[in-house]
């Protein structure tokens, strides 16, 4: 069969194939209006995702009217959906405008016999028919293995070389229960480029709190499309955050992510976190409130000084500023006197001693607001402000970050 050709990457880094609005829409609290999804579309699209991974247009009405508006949005991003190996759920997509489809099946032994029961043979004659009735429709379609990791070697093997000969343009490898590891993940994903040359695609969920240094390892041993969904949202726990998966690319080589919007990252989870009645998680990378504040007082010294001293990413690259609250019991006083001097204070060292000492016993029994603090600094201050020095105006551009939430 001649084989229909993917996009062309126009950078070294992993393809994203984002599926907030397929794995995503797994996650037990979503639901997505048709509203949201072409918001969260466009949104992804803006970004600069490579593929929208969306729900089967068999799975209801509004999924399949939803995949047509979406398909026919005119956005940058291809637009794909993930079917089952099915002739009527490809013919539907097909119906739908759909640009891709990515069409899945359990390759594991536990998969195989509890769910579709289809031998080796068998899925690899159900796959040449519905690739057939993609290419047809001049649309290019993805195969993967669902629960790869629990697949072994020899079936991995088999069914990925015999998608590719059957003209599939890229094989998947899903790690469906979260359980492998990154050397796992180097190890299958290696073993798979061996046999094929085609595309290799990754989708890893959370189960085990590997998925971001799993689609890592991916990418790394030859991977070359990575799933993600903003927030991680998907079953159970999710899988790969498109937040961690940016995060981890940008502490590589920044320049890898030069033509992705990444100014439009935190707003992109800020919008589906809104559209899920939920908060942005403590720990998400780049996007939680707090994921650039610093707080004891060993740290502020040394970020007001240089912020790299305690900073692996730059928040500015996101759009975001880093902050330095200050009515907490593990305060120092370069974080104090900073605030002084960008209130155009004038406070010996050993007074910025006293007030910190003030700060501290009084934040023991819970934390100050800003005012507070400011109070005991302007009540322990000189009367006369003074002329600001070149050395005090870096403290004054400093200070202008400290408290302040970006
Ligand atoms: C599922 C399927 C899947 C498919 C991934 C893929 C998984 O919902 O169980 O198509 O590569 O995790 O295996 O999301
Ligand atoms: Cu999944």
């Amino acid at each position: 069969m001649r084989k229909i050709h993917p996009d062309t990457p126009n950078t070294d880094r992993p393809r994203i194939v984002d599926s907030t609005l397929r794995e995503g829409e797994q996650y037990a609290r979503a639901h997505f209006s048709s509203r949201d999804r072409l918001e969260i579309a466009r949104a992804l699209d803006a970004f600069g995702v490579d593929i929208l991974e969306l729900t089967s247009p068999a799975a209801s009405r509004r999924s399949a009217a939803d995949l047509a508006t979406i398909a026919s949005a005119g956005l940058r991003a291809r637009v794909v959906t993930h079917v089952r190996c099915h002739p009527d759920d490809v013919r539907a997509a097909i119906d739908c405008g759909a640009q891709g489809v990515q069409l899945f099946l359990g390759s594991s032994e536990l998969l195989r016999e509890h769910g579709h029961g289809r031998s080796l043979s068998r899925m690899l004659h159900d796959l040449a028919g519905v690739l057939q009735l993609a290419h047809d429709a001049g649309i290019p379609a993805r195969f993967s293995c669902e629960d790869a990791f629990r697949t072994s070697r020899e079936d991995l093997a088999k069914l990925c070389w015999g998608a590719q000969e059957l003209g599939a343009v890229r094989v998947g490898l899903a790690d469906t229960v979260g359980r492998a590891t990154p050397e796992m993940v180097t190890e299958v994903v290696s073993a798979v480029r061996d046999v094929v040359d085609c595309e290799i695609e990754f989708h890893g969920h959370n189960d085990g709190g590997c998925a971001v240094a799993n689609a890592w390892a991916a990418w790394r041993a030859g991977a070359t499309h990575i799933d993600t969904t903003v927030l991680g949202i998907g079953e159970r726990n999710g899988i790969a955050p498109l937040a961690g998966l940016i995060a981890r690319l940008v502490l590589h080589d920044p320049d890898l992510c030069a033509d992705l919007a990444l100014t439009r990252l935190v707003d992109l989870d800020r919008l589906v976190a809104d559209r899920l009645g939920i908060e942005i998680p403590h720990d998400a990378c780049i996007s939680a409130p707090e994921a650039f504040t610093h707080k004891a007082g060993l740290h502020t010294a040394a970020v007001l000084v240089e912020p790299r001293c305690y900073e692996s990413l730059d928040p500015a690259m996101f759009g975001r500023s880093r902050r330095i609250p200050l009515g907490h019991r593990l305060i120092g006083r370069h974080a104090l006197a900073a605030r002084a001097a960008g209130l155009g204070l004038c406070l010996s060292p050993a007074v910025v001693a006293s007030v910190t000492a003030e700060v501290k016993r009084r934040a023991d029994d819970g934390p100050l607001e800003l005012d507070a603090v400011d109070a005991l600094l302007r009540a322990a201050a000189e009367p006369v402000v003074p002329e600001v020095s070149s050395p005090a105006r870096r403290d004054v551009a400093v200070a202008a970050s400290l408290e302040s939430r970006s």
